[in-house]
């Protein structure tokens, strides 16, 4: 039996308002029922997790710590290391790892760098690889066959700058003046020259050019110095090449002083821009000395002495004097004198010695008792004066 429908529909309506009820209320409920069963794990819209074993990797190897550094420019090394690693993927993927075989150092010409690992750190050495300007491409894929690279360039320089002299002063010489000029001139090359210079230097305990004892001349203008000790050679050497450079060394034997031995050291050292593989200073040096020894006497010509004679009779016997002056005055300067004369004029050998006083000056006295011609020489300070007295009856 059927019930009777109150609005009065017809029951065909009123089924189908029935139906559409029970769907509006299931699109209600099912949506809830299952954000209720589905909000305790995830969301609902998202995609399960994928195994990351599963997923391509797609991400090439990558290098790190790289040596020598990026624009080192002058490498005074032989040092190559790089640390290398497969990441993980961007995508979530496992990194397939390095293959070893593919990981590679090779010069532009094709030379291959013998590579050793580390767990991810790789060396490599340049020892074998000529000094020049290098670029080294490296090479390394995974197992996935991802490639990484990197590249390199930089010159090679583990060479000294090549230095020679081409004018030196004599190895040994001999002066009496109060200065002797030195010229010294040579050649320095390098593709990557830093500086250059020319040092003067004197020996120390060790009597050696070249030690580390060794100490720059005094500079200056006074006897015992040098008018330079160091001399900045870069900008003519840059420009061709070669240097050629003066300096004047000054007599130190002090008037009357012994005769005595200057060392010379000269040095000429040069300097390139090399860096070692972290960009730090590594110049290559290149040097060579001279040395030269310079035996110095009493500068002859720094003074003149001037002689004059005189004498005076007495009664069977006679002074014939020898007056001594210097210019400039030689204070208490040594001397040695003789004077010759007529067969037995003379009372005594004729030798004198003394030193001048105080303003460079001296008498000496020989007593005679004939007449005749007296000569004197006299030296001091190395200089040598000769003068001759006629000793009559008539005149002194
Ligand atoms: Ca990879
Ligand atoms: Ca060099």
């Amino acid at each position: 039996m059927k019930s009777r429908i109150p609005d009065g529909s017809t029951p065909r309506v009123a089924e189908r308002r029935s139906r559409s009820g029970v769907i509006l209320l299931m699109t209600m409920v099912i949506p809830l029922t299952a954000a209720m069963c589905w909000s305790k794990d995830s969301n609902f819209f998202e995609p399960e997790p994928l195994d990351a074993t599963l997923l391509p990797d797609l991400d090439a190897p990558i290098y790190g710590q790289i040596r020598p550094i990026q624009g080192v420019g002058v490498l005074n090394s032989n040092v190559l290391s790089f640390t290398l690693n497969d990441p993980a993927g961007t995508n979530g993927a496992v990194p397939s790892g390095i293959d070893p075989p593919t990981v590679s150092a090779r010069l532009a010409n094709g030379t291959a760098i013998p590579l050793s690992a580390n767990g991810v750190n790789y060396t490599g050495s340049f020892s074998t690889i000529p000094d020049g300007a290098l670029t080294v491409s490296l090479s390394a894929k995974d197992k996935a066959g991802n490639t990484g690279t990197g590249s390199l360039s930089f010159s090679l320089d583990r060479t000294a700058p090549n230095v020679a002299l081409t004018t030196t002063p004599a190895t040994t010489a001999t002066s009496e003046a109060d200065s002797v000029r030195y010229t010294v001139g040579g050649t320095v090359a390098d593709p990557h020259l830093s500086t250059a210079r020319l040092l003067v230097t004197q020996p120390g305990t060790d009597a050696a050019c070249g030690t580390a004892d060794d100490v720059a001349w005094p500079q200056g203008s006074s006897g015992g110095q040098v008018s330079q000790n160091t001399f900045d050679l870069t900008a003519d050497v840059v420009a061709s090449g070669q240097f050629s450079r003066t300096f004047t060394t000054y007599n130190g034997v002090a008037p009357g002083g012994a005769s005595r031995i200057a060392v010379y050291c000269g040095l000429l050292e040069a300097f390139d821009t090399g860096k070692d593989e972290n960009g730090v200073d590594k110049r290559n040096r290149g040097a060579v000395m001279w040395r030269s020894e310079l035996t110095w006497s009493r500068p002859a010509t720094s003074f003149d002495i001037v002689l004059g004679t005189r004498c005076q009779h007495f009664s069977g016997f006679s002074f014939v004097f020898l007056d001594v002056s210097t210019t400039p005055a030689q204070a208490n300067l040594g001397y040695t004198a003789t004077v010759t004369g007529p067969s037995g004029g003379l009372i005594g050998t004729g030798n004198h010695s003394g030193n001048l006083n105080a303003q460079g000056q001296a008498t000496i006295q020989q007593t005679i008792q004939l007449f005749g011609t007296y000569n004197w020489s006299l030296t001091a300070g190395g200089v040598t004066r000769t003068a001759s007295k006629v000793v009559n009856s008539s005149s002194c």
